[in-house]
């Protein structure tokens, strides 16, 4: 069995000017994921469920459980020295590691450190997902906002962990496609244990919060409509699956097929989900899997141009006819 460690080392084998920075990079992820998970699998007996106390920039409360996952990924990629800076839903502003050993790093990373944070009290599936990018600024210098403002064509590496029935971490770069790992607990490492996930071409489910069937556009309510007509006696409508976190959808998704859709709505013209660390990321892993991503409008959700690190973003996701279809309507 692979360990994540050996499966990134054994990729810089291949290319002999790599300096081992990004395999460095994803350890310290894989580490501060793992710490996460163990943090996840105790939190009603470790008296760390429910709300902070704050409200963070999106104007949503925050719970202990996204602080700790936050403040535990920060110090992690801080120590690790292969990083120069992140962002953060939890953060308002970026975050410079300003100090000599860092600001040699030449990536930065972007994430939301705990996703489905609803979800986080009921003891329902909540993740973690992140973008990599190499930064634009001198080498040796704080990394700037412009590191970050990159559209998602830009990422160098992205994935998810997911914190379900197992801890997964899934992780794809454009050369080596995506590949998943899964948490071994006894022994604290991460193993390959699904390489080469490819999203199926099509599929029969939908993911969209049915709730807001009357606020969304009359486009995407066709397309809903159309996922849901069956001839009589034939049940070949879609299944309706809404897990209420992203990540625990997405990885349905690239298993099984579908499509996942946060539209925009009344009162909300970009949907909910952030542009630069939930919708770029699963953007990037979807279509280096043989998926589709796009938003509203039907372009490509990697071509935006990023005006704000907090820019929000409609997403359809998945199964390429299945956006296809959606791009038909
Ligand atoms: P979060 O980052 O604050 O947890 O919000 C993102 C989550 C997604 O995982 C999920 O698909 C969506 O919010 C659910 O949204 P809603 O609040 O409309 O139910
Ligand atoms: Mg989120």
């Amino acid at each position: 069995m692979t360990t994540l460690d050996e499966f990134t080392i054994q990729q810089l084998r291949l290319y002999p000017q790599a300096t081992g920075e990004l395999s460095g990079l994803l350890r310290g992820i894989g580490l501060a994921a793992k710490m996460v998970s163990s943090l996840v699998n105790k939190a009603a007996i470790a008296d760390i469920l429910g709300e902070a106390g704050n409200i963070n920039i999106q104007g949503e409360s925050v719970q202990k459980l996204d602080q700790l996952a936050n403040q535990t990924f920060i110090n992690v990629l801080r120590n690790s020295i292969y990083c120069a800076g992140m962002v953060s839903e939890e953060n308002d502003d970026i975050i410079v590691f300003d100090d000599p050993k860092n600001n040699q790093s030449k990536y930065v990373v972007l994430m939301d450190p705990l996703d489905g944070s609803a979800n986080i009290d009921v003891n329902m599936p909540i993740g973690t997902i992140f973008s990599i990018y190499r930064r634009v600024s001198e080498l040796g210098k704080p990394c700037t906002k412009e590191d970050f403002l990159q559209k998602g064509d830009n990422q160098f590496g992205a994935g998810y962990v997911l914190y379900g029935s197992s801890t997964m971490f899934i992780y794809g770069t454009k050369r080596h496609s995506v590949n998943g790992f899964t948490l071994d607990n006894s022994v604290g490492e991460f193993y390959l244990s699904n390489p080469h996930m490819q999203i199926p071409e099509s599929g029969k489910s939908y993911s969209f919060d049915r709730k807001y069937y009357y606020s969304v556009s009359d486009k995407v309510r066709r397309y809903i409509d159309k996922c849901d007509y069956s001839e009589e006696g034939k049940e070949d409508n879609f299944s309706n699956k809404n897990y209420g976190s992203m990540v625990a959808d997405m990885h349905r998704i690239f298993f099984k097929g579908g499509i996942f859709m946060y539209p925009s709505r009344i009162g909300k013209p970009k949907g909910k989900l952030r542009l630069m660390y939930e919708c770029n990321p699963m953007a990037f892993l979807a279509e280096i899997s043989g998926g589709q991503a796009i938003e509203e409008s039907g372009r490509r959700i990697m071509d935006e141009q990023p005006e704000n690190i907090h820019e929000r973003s409609s997403i359809f996701i998945g199964s390429k006819n299945l956006i296809n279809d959606f791009l038909e309507i």
